[in-house]
């Protein structure tokens, strides 16, 4: 079937694939603008390695991972092994009440990469739900020490946490507050961002200005109080809002003070986590541990849903307590620890350790930032950023069309086979980790190609 109503040719994958104009009417497709799509799909019908395939046959080399997910590439036999298996073995059983081997020895696994006494994991099945899992946490945490009056939240301008009432809330998105706005949590404020181009353009890695940021927490806390902060979250390095790396010293500032206050320190790890900045999770590379630690994406490679909250032993040690046979947190979900996730995270984790996964984006680290940094000095570009495997490129927007010129940029170079993200007018690179340099250099390629014709 050929869309004979696409109003741009060009950017057009031809369809072949049996699905007619009318097929595509009933899915309500997430943060997508639908009516554009409609009219001219891109349709991945088959993934492997570092690449998927069109409708029609194109081969598009994957620059994101799919959404920051396929850390170790697509298609690995191993993990449909394993999920085949256990889907023959045991396909479903409850985690309320009772257990099952698998989730105990994945918990145990992952207790072993994390950073040191993070040691305690809940599962969920998304990057939001571990989000709102651990704000529930902070404050079951603070109620269970007599200091229940600890409710608040202090997030980030720009965070973004999810799509839950929680992570909206503490997060910094200005649509989630614009249009859901009067629904956000109350007792929620935030620090400023930490993207400063005017100071920090080009910086190779982390940005050398800016780490006195970390300081406004002191004024917010002053504000408030500290008897009535439960948690600070951020993220180490934000990706959805478009690449925003910590200023050097800014998260171990965070740490200082929340420790001084006696407040939970949250890292919400979504996208840094399992290998993504050249270490299992990025509190370990800015040599920073918090308290809780939130999770999904390259947990199972993306071929699952499932999400983990990390927590430091004193914070489930706390909840220990009152009559043995009461639940200590009120909370869970139906699928935490589904048994087929498990085995795909469980596979998932011996291929990131046999392949030495964990560690490659910083043998990667200067062969990347080098290859990202050639984009600088083409035309509109204002700012590049890199670190670990993470890159992006930030394109001057058009005088009144803010993300027109990012949204072209992406629909071009998905046309010559290479797919990136764009956020507003920047464009996020987040390749599977098992990247070699030739197709570092085809993205690169590529996209030099796409800046340079796009007005
Ligand atoms: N926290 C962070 C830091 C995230 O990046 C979530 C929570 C929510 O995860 P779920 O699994 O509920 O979607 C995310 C999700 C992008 C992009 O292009 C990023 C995300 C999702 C989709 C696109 O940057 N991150």
């Amino acid at each position: 079937m050929v869309f004979k109503d696409s109003k741009d040719p060009a950017m057009n994958a031809q369809m072949t694939s049996a699905l007619s104009h009318g097929d595509l009417e009933a899915f309500w497709m997430p943060f997508t603008a639908n009516r554009q799509f409609k009219s001219n799909p891109r349709l991945l019908v088959r993934a492997e390695g570092m690449h998927y395939w069109t409708a029609e046959g194109r081969e598009v080399l994957d620059g994101v991972s799919g959404l920051w997910c396929v850390n170790a590439g697509h298609g690995r036999r191993e993990i449909t092994e394993a999920v085949t298996k256990q889907l023959q073995t045991m396909e479903f059983a409850p985690a309320f009440q009772m257990g099952h081997p698998a989730a105990f020895e994945l918990a145990n696994r992952l207790s072993k990469i994390a950073p040191p006494s993070l040691d305690r994991v809940f599962f969920t099945n998304s990057g939001s739900e571990s989000v709102d899992t651990a704000l529930k946490i902070a404050i079951g945490y603070h109620r269970a020490r007599g200091a229940g009056q600890r409710i608040r939240f202090i997030g980030r301008e720009k965070g973004y946490h999810g799509v839950g009432f929680g992570g909206m809330s503490v997060g910094g998105i200005v649509n989630n507050r614009k249009f859901f706005g009067s629904s956000m949590l109350p007792g929620v404020d935030h620090l400023p961002h930490t993207l400063d181009i005017e100071h920090n353009a080009f910086s190779r890695g982390l940005p050398q200005w800016g780490a006195h940021l970390a300081d406004e927490l002191e004024r917010l806390i002053a504000l408030h109080d500290a008897s009535t902060i439960a948690a600070v979250i951020v993220e180490p390095i934000s990706g959805s809002a478009g690449v925003i790396l910590p200023p050097v010293g800014y998260l171990k500032r965070l740490r200082e003070i929340c420790d001084k206050h006696d407040i939970l320190l949250i890292f919400d790890e979504v996208i840094t986590g399992f290998g993504r900045v050249g270490k299992p999770f990025a509190s370990q590379a800015f040599d920073v541990t918090p308290d809780l630690i939130t999770t999904a994406k390259g947990l199972t490679n993306g071929a699952i849903p499932m999400g983990a909250v990390f927590a430091q032993r004193r914070v489930y040690d706390a909840f220990m307590q009152g009559p043995e046979n009461s639940i200590e947190l009120f909370h869970g979900y139906t699928y935490s620890a589904h048994p087929v996730a498990c085995a795909a995270a469980l596979a998932t984790l011996d291929i990131y350790t046999k392949e030495g996964l964990l560690t490659r984006a910083a043998t990667l680290g200067t062969e990347w930032e080098n290859a990202v940094h050639s984009l600088r000095g083409l035309p509109h570009v204002i700012d590049v950023r890199n670190y670990g495997l993470i890159g992006a490129v930030e394109l001057e927007a058009r005088a009144g069309k803010p993300g027109a010129r990012g949204f072209e940029v992406f629909l071009k170079c998905f046309e010559r086979g290479v797919m990136v993200r764009q956020t507003g007018d920047v464009i996020a690179l987040s390749p599977p980790l098992i990247i070699e340099s030739k197709q570092i250099a085809r993205i690169i390629d590529t996209l030099t190609t796409v800046v340079r014709e796009t007005a």
